[in-house]
């Protein structure tokens, strides 16, 4: 395969060329993409050193696949640009993502739905695939009713200025700031930007893509987004309530079934997710389980994954492989 990896300089571009590597990826040729600002910079990937050159020298190579990570308006402009020139891109960007022309695809849930006309597939945003994945087994067997989650999201899903924010507020260093306050020992309730409605971008897009992933609009999701100080790793709360009753040991097995799913959940021995074991790991952990008693039908757990991971670089190295198995590129 011809891939391009668009981004390549960037902090989730940087994760895709790892699970790229670690995962074997037929790569054949290998593009490296960025700004303008970075043509010629050197990066390396297994162990080979790669050129980075510009968006409109990686549409003219039509490579098979162009793996995006380089923010929504490079993808609303480029995006097209390279299906056009016959390229399959996997967007992770929330450019095309509720766009109703376009997949958006978690590939242990939907993955099926693709075909070879799919030439711009967007995968969703970090916190709703480690939410909807936990949660894909219950609701085949439950039917979720309503959702409400609490987010705990760690820097690394803003960029590397805000990392470097914490950074130097950790070391007592003045310096740029992505937040607008500091976020070491604080909790900020503002994920992305504040939308007409009183809620964030980021709440609004936990509420409307899980509806577009299972193709179902019979249940609701509501959150709050929060950010916090840790460095890589989103944490969730999510209070799931059902149609139909459940048995806690057997949604422990469903979990325990659901591919890409680690059930970690035993209080007697303090066994539960946490963002320091899911750093680097492709898994979405699960724990905490409990019967909420103050209603009916409804569970409470909580939901940690690696937001560079499975969250952005691996679910869209996932969504390339399964196109390559399945013949549509
Ligand atoms: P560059 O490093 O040249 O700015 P992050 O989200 O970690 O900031 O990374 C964003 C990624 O998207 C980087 O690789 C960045 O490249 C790339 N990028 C940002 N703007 C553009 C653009 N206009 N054209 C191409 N790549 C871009
Ligand atoms: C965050 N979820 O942690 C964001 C980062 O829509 O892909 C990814 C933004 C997006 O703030």
């Amino acid at each position: 395969m011809k891939v391009a990896v668009v981004g390549a300089t960037g902090m989730v571009g940087e994760v895709m060329l790892k699970v790229l590597a670690e995962r074997n990826f037929p790569v054949t040729e290998l593009l490296l993409v960025a700004s303008e600002r970075s043509v010629g910079k050197k990066l390396t990937y297994n162990n080979k050193e790669y050129t980075v050159i510009g968006l409109a020298d990686a549409v003219a190579a039509k490579p098979q696949i162009a793996i995006f990570s380089a923010g929504g308006d490079t993808s609303l402009e480029w995006a097209p640009k390279f299906a056009e020139a016959g390229t399959t891109v996997v967007d992770n960007s929330s450019a095309w993502r509720m766009d109703p022309t376009k997949k958006l695809v978690v590939p242990e849930i939907n993955a099926n739905e693709l075909t070879k006309d799919d030439k711009i597939i967007a995968n969703p945003n970090c916190s709703t695939i480690q939410m909807v994945l936990a949660l894909s087994g219950l609701h085949k067997k439950y039917k979720m009713k309503r959702v409400v989650v609490s987010t705990y999201q760690s820097v690394s899903g803003t960029g590397v200025k805000a990392v470097k924010q914490l950074e130097n507020e950790m070391a007592g260093i003045e310096g740029d700031m992505a937040y607008p306050y500091p976020i070491n020992r604080n909790v900020l309730p503002h994920c992305d930007v504040f939308l007409e409605n009183g809620y964030t971008k980021e709440e609004m897009k936990l509420a409307r893509e899980p509806q577009k992933i299972f193709n179902d609009k019979s249940f609701s999701v509501t959150a709050t987004a929060v950010r916090v100080p840790t460095s890589g790793g989103h944490s969730e709360a999510v209070n799931v309530q059902f149609e139909n009753d459940f048995d806690l040991a057997e949604v422990r097995q469903i979990l325990s079934e659901t591919p890409g799913v680690v059930l970690q959940d035993n209080t007697a021995t303090n066994s539960y997710p946490m963002p320091m074991f899911a750093h680097d790991k492709d898994e979405v952990f699960v724990g905490r389980l409990r019967r909420d008693e103050s209603q009916p039908n409804t569970l409470n757990m909580w939901i940690v994954a690696d937001n560079l991971r499975k969250g952005a670089a691996t679910n869209a190295i996932q969504i390339s492989e399964y196109l390559i198995a399945n013949n549509l590129v």
